[in-house]
């Protein structure tokens, strides 16, 4: 089995937490860049996304909530379900935004879809579930996760619309290992192989 991600890919940054959560030590990971499509990514996804796992037997899980659901090998409750799924929608919504602006046409105005997630995150942030920054529950770590993820890309939105306590629980995570292990910068420079080398 192995786990291919990339060091600033925060959809690949909840996968490793959760792995790294479920103490999936041995498990092997290979950082590649996607926007490169390096031939053995295209190998395991022609579609050179990631996250993606490869099983030993050959057989390819795409998208992170499939790959967190196959890691964690439970059926999800409704309720995790609406946790994981809303986290997860906040940050295609986000990652929708941080796409038109990074790839836009030189001296092109913004595309009407940034204007629209940017308001659509503003709606959304301040009707975040509360939860606790030291929380093992997934659904709260990976909305944590997530929550980083917005105040990282889009610090001016996030601090406008984000609440209070909001942002208290995200500090606390932030200071978790979890948090620490996975911080793109420190995945950026790892030698390791395997999870649970980080
Ligand atoms: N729906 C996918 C989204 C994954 C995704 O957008 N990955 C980005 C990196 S953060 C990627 O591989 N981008 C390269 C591309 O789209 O060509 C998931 O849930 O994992």
């Amino acid at each position: 089995m192995k786990l291919y991600i990339s060091p600033t890919s925060p959809y690949s940054r909840i996968c490793l937490a959760r792995a790294l959560q479920l103490g999936l030590d041995d498990l092997p990971m290979q950082l590649v860049d996607p926007w490169q499509n390096p031939p053995e990514l295209e190998a395991v996804n022609p579609l050179s996304q990631i996250p993606v796992l490869l099983l030993n037997d050959g057989s390819v899980i795409a998208g992170t909530l499939s790959i967190c659901q196959y890691l964690e090998n439970q059926l999800p409750t409704p309720r995790y379900l609406s946790g994981t799924s809303q986290a997860l929608a906040l940050l295609d919504m986000l990652a929708q935004v941080v796409k038109l602006v990074r790839f836009k046409a030189p001296d092109s105005d913004d595309h009407p879809l940034v204007a629209r997630g940017i308001a659509a995150l503003q709606r959304a942030l301040p009707r975040v579930p509360a939860f606790d920054g030291s929380s093992d529950k997934w659904p709260d770590v990976m909305l944590a996760l997530v929550l980083l993820t917005i105040k990282l890309r889009r610090p001016d939105v996030y601090e406008a619309a984000a609440r209070d306590d909001t942002k208290a629980a995200v500090e606390v995570f932030a200071a978790r290992p979890l948090a620490e292990k996975t911080r793109p910068e420190a995945l950026a420079t790892t030698g390791a192989q395997t999870v649970g080398a980080l």
